[in-house]
C-alpha cells in the first residue's frame, strides 16, 4: 500500500486504543497505548496503519509524493478534541477584570447587566462577516496549539436573528479553516435585557421561534441551556432541553457550576450526552450521571480563572464511573483561553488526573461528547488522520511544561496543517 504521509522515528505514538463505541470510565481512563520508536501512516484523508516504525516501514509503500516527516525526539498524539466552546463572540471583557479583581462575583457582574450580557451587546453590533473574522482568528490559534476539532457555541446573540447570524457564522468559519467545529444553540445562556424580569417569556421565545428555525436550517447538532442561579432554573432548563430532544437535538448543560441546583440530575434524566462544569455537583448527580452515562466534561481552565477555590470533584466522578471529558470553554468572560495544553496542565495539577487521564479525556472521550468517536480521537486505522506532533520527548513533558506551545505540527484530514509551530 502506498501512503500519502509518514510519520517516523516518533519517541512515542500515544493513543487510546479501541474505545470508539463507549467513551472510557474508570481505571480505562488511564490506560494509553504508547508506542515507542512509533509510526504512523497516512493514506488521503484517513490513518491506515499506527506501529512500531521497522514494523510499519516493511508493511507500507512509499513513493516521491509521499510526504515524510522524521519525528525522532517528539510524541504524536490524536489531534485534539475541545468539546465546550463560546468561541464565536463579538468584542471582548477585558474591562471588567478591574471588577473582578475587587472581589465581584461572576454572577453578579451579570446581574448588573455585565458579563455575558456585555458581549451579548457587542455581537448583536457585529455583522455576519465581522463575527466570521474573529472566529477564524480564534480558530488558528486553536490549530496552531494543537486543536483539530471543537464544539461551538452560539448564546450571545440571544434574539432570533442574532441567534442564527452567530450560528450562521460558525456554519461559515468551520467550512473556512481546518478546525472542525460541532454546532451547539445556546439560546438559553442569559435573559437578555429586553425580557429582565420575565424569563418564562424569553424561554417562549426560545422555544417557539428560534429552536424550529435552528432545527430547519440545520445549523446546530445539540442544544444547551445555562442551568444556574439567578440564570435559568431546572424547571426552565428542564422544558428548553424537552422541546429540543422533540425537535432532534441532543442535549447538554451548563450544570451545578456555581450553586448546586441539581443539574446533574437533570442531565441524567433526560439522556443529555454531557454536563459541563459540574463544580459543585451533588452525590445523587454523580450517581446519576455514572447510570445514565452522561460525560461530566469539566472545565478547569474556568475554575482557574475564576478563582474558584473548589475544582469539580473529578476523581470521585471518575471512581464512580462516570465517564470524563476536559475543555477549554473558551468565551469572553470566564475563560478567555482556547489553549488546550493549558487545560492539560490545570487538570493534573488541580484535578488531579494523570497525564494519561487527561489525554484520554481531550482526545477519545471528547470525541464522545461531541458524537464524533467512530472518526476521530484515537489514532487506529480508518480513523481520520488528525494528529498532533509536540517537540516533547514523552507524553508526561506535556504536563509538566506549562504555558509554551510545545505543537510542532498539526495534521488534519491527511494534509500538514501547521509545520515547525506555524500555521501554514
Ligand atoms: O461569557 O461568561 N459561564 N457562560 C456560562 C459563560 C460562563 C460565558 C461568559
Ligand atoms: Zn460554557
Amino acid at each position: 500500500m502506498t501512503v500519502s504521509l509518514l510519520i517516523k522515528n516518533a519517541a512515542q505514538v500515544v493513543t487510546s486504543k479501541g474505545a470508539s463505541a463507549k467513551p472510557l470510565v474508570g481505571e480505562e481512563l488511564g490506560q494509553l497505548e504508547v508506542i515507542e520508536d512509533g509510526a504512523v501512516a497516512v493514506s488521503g484523508d484517513q490513518i491506515t496503519a499506527v506501529g512500531p516504525t521497522a514494523d510499519l516501514l516493511k508493511l507500507i509503500k512509499t513513493d516521491r509524493q509521499t510526504k515524510v516527516i522524521d519525528a525522532t525526539g517528539k510524541v504524536v498524539l490524536p489531534g485534539l478534541i475541545d468539546p465546550h466552546t463560546h468561541v464565536v463572540f463579538g468584542g471582548s471583557r477585558e474591562h471588567e477584570l478591574a471588577l473582578k479583581l475587587q472581589g465581584v462575583p461572576y454572577l453578579e457582574i451579570l446581574a448588573r447587566g455585565g458579563g455575558i450580557l456585555s458581549s451579548v451587546e457587542a455581537t448583536r453590533a457585529a455583522s455576519e462577516d465581522q463575527l466570521v473574522e474573529r472566529g477564524l482568528k480564534y480558530c488558528r490559534q486553536m490549530l496552531a496549539q494543537g486543536t483539530t476539532t471543537a464544539e461551538a457555541k452560539s448564546g450571545y446573540g440571544l434574539s432570533t436573528e442574532a441567534e442564527l447570524k452567530t450560528l450562521r457564522a460558525v456554519k461559515r468559519v468551520d467550512a473556512a479553516q481546518p478546525v472542525d467545529l460541532v454546532p451547539t444553540f445556546l439560546g438559553a445562556h442569559a435573559v437578555p435585557k429586553e425580557y429582565k424580569g420575565k424569563p418564562d417569556r424569553y424561554l417562549d421565545l426560545v422555544i417557539d421561534e428560534m429552536l424550529p428555525q435552528v432545527v430547519e436550517q440545520k445549523l446546530a447538532r445539540y442544544c444547551d441551556v445555562f442551568c444556574e442561579e439567578g440564570v435559568f432554573s431546572i424547571e426552565q432548563s428542564r422544558r428548553l432541553l424537552t422541546a429540543a430532544r422533540a425537535a432532534g437535538l441532543e442535549l447538554k448543560l451548563h450544570a451545578d457550576e456555581i450553586v448546586p441546583l441539581g443539574g446533574a440530575e437533570l442531565a441524567a434524566e433526560l439522556g443529555a450526552v454531557s454536563a459541563d462544569h459540574l463544580l459543585v455537583v451533588s452525590d445523587l448527580g454523580i450517581e446519576k450521571m455514572a447510570a445514565a452515562g452522561v460525560i461530566a466534561v469539566l472545565l478547569p481552565g474556568t475554575t482557574f480563572y475564576l478563582r474558584e477555590e473548589h475544582y469539580a470533584p473529578a476523581r470521585k466522578m471518575i471512581e464512580a464511573g462516570v465517564p470524563v471529558a476536559l475543555a477549554s470553554d473558551f468565551n469572553p468572560g470566564s475563560s478567555p483561553n482556547n489553549n488546550l495544553q493549558l487545560v492539560i496542565n490545570i487538570a493534573c495539577l488541580y484535578l488531579r488526573l494523570t497525564p494519561a487521564e487527561v489525554i484520554n479525556a481531550l482526545t477519545i472521550n471528547a470525541a464522545h461528547a461531541l458524537g464524533r468517536a467512530a472518526a476521530i480521537g484515537s489514532i487506529e486505522a480508518k480513523k481520520a488522520a488528525d494528529l498532533v506532533i509536540f517537540d516533547a520527548p514523552n507524553y508526561d513533558y506535556l504536563a509538566y511544561r506549562y504555558g509554551t506551545n510545545l505543537v510542532d505540527t498539526v495534521i488534519k484530514n491527511g494534509a500538514v496543517v501547521v509545520e515547525g509551530g506555524s500555521v501554514v
